[in-house]
């Protein structure tokens, strides 16, 4: 079972992705970032790279795309809200978006 951010643990760790745009998710324990690319060929070669770090690191996000946009949201299911991998694979997200 992995175990839920703590209070002083969301405070570090939450709080450069909030500076990054991630934005807490309305009654959910998650956060939530959209994206926009140059267009549709860019958004999925970065859902693809993505991809290959959620399978690395055994966590996946949820995420929903429209032509040159990427919705993603991010909490741990087993742990039932967020957790440091969610933190993890947010800050990989966007390195990876440049
Ligand atoms: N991804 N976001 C997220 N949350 C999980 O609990 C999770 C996952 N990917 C794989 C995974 N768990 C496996 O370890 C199994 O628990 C399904």
């Amino acid at each position: 079972m992995t175990e839920l951010l703590s209070e002083t643990g969301r405070e570090t760790m939450l709080a450069p992705l909030f500076e990054a745009g991630w934005t807490m998710v309305e009654g959910r324990d998650a956060i939530t970032k959209t994206y926009q690319f140059d267009n549709f060929v860019e958004a999925f070669g970065f859902m693809t790279r993505a991809a290959l770090w959620a399978e690395k690191w055994d966590h996946h996000p949820e995420w929903f795309n429209v032509y040159k946009t990427v919705e993603v949201t991010l909490s741990t299911h087993d742990a039932g809200g967020l957790s440091a991998l969610d933190a993890k694979l947010a800050r990989k997200m966007d390195q990876l978006a440049g």
